[in-house]
């Protein structure tokens, strides 16, 4: 890490000695030797661990070392050796905890002991097991006597499936459906999106999809930082000579060159594979007309083929079997105008063009997009017209063809399958009822923007905050009100692996619970124990730990939250917590019990290499929509955030993004490679004639504001501008430094994704 900040164009390929270089710096960094190199060998591998890292698609056939440059820190991050043990807490209050940096807090390596608050002291103290789970359960259950829905059970998407699957039975036996999860916060848009277009909540490509590909597009994912081990296919599929057309407002260097780490050929002599073959440098929030842009083109080229008696350029005869509205779709897009479209997205018409005649060359292709759609007011239209423009080519339920959203945490996708949900409709609660003997609570639970919404309100009636992973307050938009809010909690109970700012900020009651990662050995009665986790494809996979854990007084995450609800809740003969902790195939039995299409065969099946899929219809167009087939979906409008204004001269679209050298709010370090930034994330990218327009400088420090007039104000200081290759009008920052400038209510329609990838900003010059 760089003393003072410095600013340097990474001109590399990604991949190739640069990422090699950076895995070795993250080992080094938690004083990892060998060790840690030989956990990256059975990483992603059908004996070994599922990564910790992303949930992009584990092969069937895995590359010797099936791991990538993201995976590679995230696993050594887990494994590191830096401990943070009862005497650390006895040294330092918490009040001086919340004067360090999240990087520090993270940095002082593993929780090893539970701990729990003292009011009189101001330390985290260390408890026994017992007495934390009974405190809880004490607590818990007073609470339930006042009201049973105060309490939240917050996920952050990594626990297995049978922890989540017991967790979300701990609370409906509870009595609530508060089980917001960090998807809330993510692809909540694609689960509410896809269900009305294609039937399903998830994506329809598989690994075997990318091998049949004509034509990739990407829409706001950045393959190289977020899920690196994709951009294996992408090559393979690039030296099939297959088109890659990305949109993106930064030229994200692993969506332009990528040389693979792991071939020793790529690694001595200077090749690199061109990723994009056309890059569309669009404004933030520019997709909805850049997509109308692409069907435009593609209804026009149609409409003149049907004139000519020419071949037809729409995939006429599956639209007629297969769809519904696509009348009123293209009349839509018809009426669209390129004058507005080239406004909306400030790209040439002609360029659009050429991207339609690569989607229109292609029998089959594949849609991809990331956080770049879906965190936007119109984050469910977005996505929707990403299936719009695959239905028009039929590229919906064939091979070599689909919609692929790249989930973010490894097991964020599996968590919503075995009912990690606030939404009662999508779980089978008749079912759980049934095996369970209990009426489960019907009412809808809170999401994470619910969850914030209830805190700010003076008369709001959340009390009590328990988490299974994560970092609530700084993942959440609003930060500085919500944090302010925190105390009002009675109890906050957080289960993880490393301290990070959630567990600084607290209730009256807290307690903090370490739990085993996912690379350690899990002993339990019936020995060493395997979970299972659901990839971005819908691929179920076995995972289990090899690495000696942390510390022995660490429990795992199932039996953590088995002693939470044996604290809590009356016995109940069909609930057999203990028998489930001994050994998780009774959970998997449970899961089956529950899901039984999608589970069918769990134990037996879940080992396969390359995992087993879920059913998804639509793969096989059969549309599980209420019209029975797939939708077009129209669009009101070609602007993606209607409250960020479009000409207010000094107001800027800022989006927040994620550095080559974190995991959401974890900071490996100050760094940004691929984009040149090192020694600093306090920093805003911006296009030198911004700079220029309103009077900045580069290297000046900026206080940003939020600008919108709802009369509180939003503030980060200390941004340094930074001279970048962005559209005008659109600036850069880090995530979750720049968290404060995001209004709780400014998150998409429908799916209430905070919508942090177009903030309205106002800069102000720092004496
Ligand atoms: N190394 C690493 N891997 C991760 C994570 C991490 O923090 N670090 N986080 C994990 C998680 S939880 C998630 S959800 C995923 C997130 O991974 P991604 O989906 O890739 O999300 P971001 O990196 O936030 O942003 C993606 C891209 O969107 C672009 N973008 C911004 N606004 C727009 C827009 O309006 N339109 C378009 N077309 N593009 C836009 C940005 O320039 C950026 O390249 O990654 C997961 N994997
Ligand atoms: N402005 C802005 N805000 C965003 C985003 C953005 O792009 N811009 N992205 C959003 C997205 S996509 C997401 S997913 C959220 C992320 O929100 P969260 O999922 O809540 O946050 P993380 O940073 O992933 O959580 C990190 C913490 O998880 C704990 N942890 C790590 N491994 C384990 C484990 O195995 N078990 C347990 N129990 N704990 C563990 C560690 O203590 C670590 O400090 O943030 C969202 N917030
Ligand atoms: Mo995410």
């Amino acid at each position: 890490m760089s003393a003072l900040p410095k600013f340097k164009p990474y001109t590399h390929a990604a991949g190739g000695w640069g990422s090699m270089k950076a895995v070795t710096t993250s080992l080094l960094r938690e004083h990892i030797a060998i060790n840690g190199t030989r956990a990256l060998l059975h990483q992603n591998k059908p004996d070994g661990f599922a990564c910790v890292s992303c949930a992009w698609a584990k092969p069937e056939h895995p590359h010797p070392a099936e791991f990538c440059e993201a995976g590679a820190k995230a696993t050594a991050w887990e494994l590191t050796s830096k401990r943070l043990p009862a005497e650390f807490f006895a040294q330092h209050t918490v009040a001086e905890l919340a004067q360090w940096s999240d990087l520090d807090l993270e940095s002082g390596g593993r929780l090893t002991v539970p701990l729990r608050w003292n009011r009189e002291t101001d330390h985290y103290e260390q408890v026994s097991w017992q007495e934390a789970f009974d405190g809880i359960g004490a607590e818990l259950r007073q609470l339930r006597a006042q009201d049973p829905e105060s309490v939240v059970f917050y996920a952050s998407g990594r626990a297995s499936l049978e922890t989540s699957y017991m967790y979300q039975l701990l609370a409906r036996l509870y009595g609530n459906n508060n089980l917001p999860d960090s998807s809330n916060m993510c692809h909540e848009s694609t689960s509410v999106a896809l269900p009305q277009t294609i039937g399903v909540p998830v994506g329809t490509v598989t690994l075997d999809d990318f091998e049949h590909t004509d034509a990739i597009f990407i829409f706001g994912q950045n393959t190289a930082v977020s899920s690196p081990r994709m951009l294996h296919q992408l090559q393979d599929a690039r030296q099939r000579g297959v088109p890659i057309v990305t949109f993106n407002p930064l030229r994200e260097r692993g969506l332009e060159a990528f040389v693979n780490p792991q071939s020793p050929l790529e690694m001595l002599t200077p090749a690199q594979t061109t990723i994009s073959t056309q890059y569309l440098q669009l404004k933030t929030g520019g997709d909805i007309a850049a997509i109308t842009g692409l069907c435009k083109a593609l209804v026009a080229m149609d409409d003149e083929a049907l004139r000519n008696g020419g071949a037809r350029v729409l995939a006429a005869d599956f639209i007629a079997l297969h769809t519904h509205g696509f009348e009123a779709f293209a009349s839509s897009v018809r009426a669209a105008s390129w004058p507005d479209i080239e406004a909306e997205t400030g790209l040439a018409r002609r360029e659009l063009e050429a991207a339609a005649h690569v989607f229109a060359g292609a029998k089959a292709v594949i849609g991809i997009y990331g956080m770049g759609l879906t965190q936007h007011r119109k984050g469910v239209q977005n996505v929707q017209m990403v299936s719009n423009l695959l239905l028009l080519g039929g590229h919906i339920g064939q091979r070599g063809a689909g919609i692929c959203p790249v989930r973010g945490h490894s097991n964020v996708q599996g968590q919503r399958t075995v009912g990690i949900s606030e939404k009662p409709e999508l779980v089978p609660l008749d079912k759980l009822g049934e095996l369970y003997g209990f009426e489960p609570p019907r009412k809808k639970g809170l999401n994470t923007v619910e969850v914030c919404e209830d805190l700010l309100k003076s008369d709001g009636k959340v009390r009590a905050f328990i988490g299974l992973g994560g970092n609530f307050v700084r993942a959440v938009p609003e930060t500085a009100l919500v944090e302010a809010a925190w105390p009002r909690m009675r109890l906050t109970v957080q289960i993880a692996t490393k301290l990070n700012r959630s567990h600084i900020v607290h209730g009256e009651v807290s307690y903090l619970l370490p739990c085993l990662g996912r690379i350690e050995i899990d002993r339990q009665r019936s020995g060493e124990q395997t979970v299972s986790v659901e990839d971005s494809t819908g691929c179920m996979h076995a995972s289990k730990g090899l690495a000696e854990p942390a510390a022995d007084t660490l429990l795992s995450e199932a039996a953590i939250v088995a002693g939470i609800a044996k604290a809590t809740l009356e016995p109940n003969a069909k609930v057999p917590w203990d028998d489930w902790v001994g050994d998780y195939a009774r959970v998997r039995d449970a899961i089956e019990a529950t899901w039984p299409d999608v589970f069918r065969d769990f134990n037996g099946r879940f080992r396969t290499p390359g995992g087993f899929h879920r059913p998804i219809p639509a793969r096989h167009r059969v549309w599980k929509t209420p019209t029975g087939k797939a939708n077009f979906m129209s669009f009101d409008s070609l602007v993606a955030d209607p409250d960020t204004p479009q000409t207010g001269p000094d107001v800027l679209r800022l989006m927040t993004l994620r550095s080559d050298d974190q995991f959401n709010t974890t900071i490996y370090s100050l760094d940004d490679r691929f984009r040149g930034v090192y020694g600093t994330r306090k920093v805003l990218l911006m296009h030198r004639d911004d700079i220029a327009r309103l009077g900045l400088a580069e290297g000046v420090l900026v206080t940003a504001s939020t600008a919108v007039n709802d009369g509180k104000l939003r503030e980060v200081a200390g941004l340094r501008v930074t001279p970048y290759d962005i559209p005008r009008g659109c600036v850069g920052g880090y995530y979750p430094e720049c968290n404060p400038l995001v209004p709780l209510a400014h998150h998409a329609e429908q799916s209430k994704v905070p919508a942090a990838k177009s903030v309205p900003v106002r800069l102000r010059a720092e004496a």
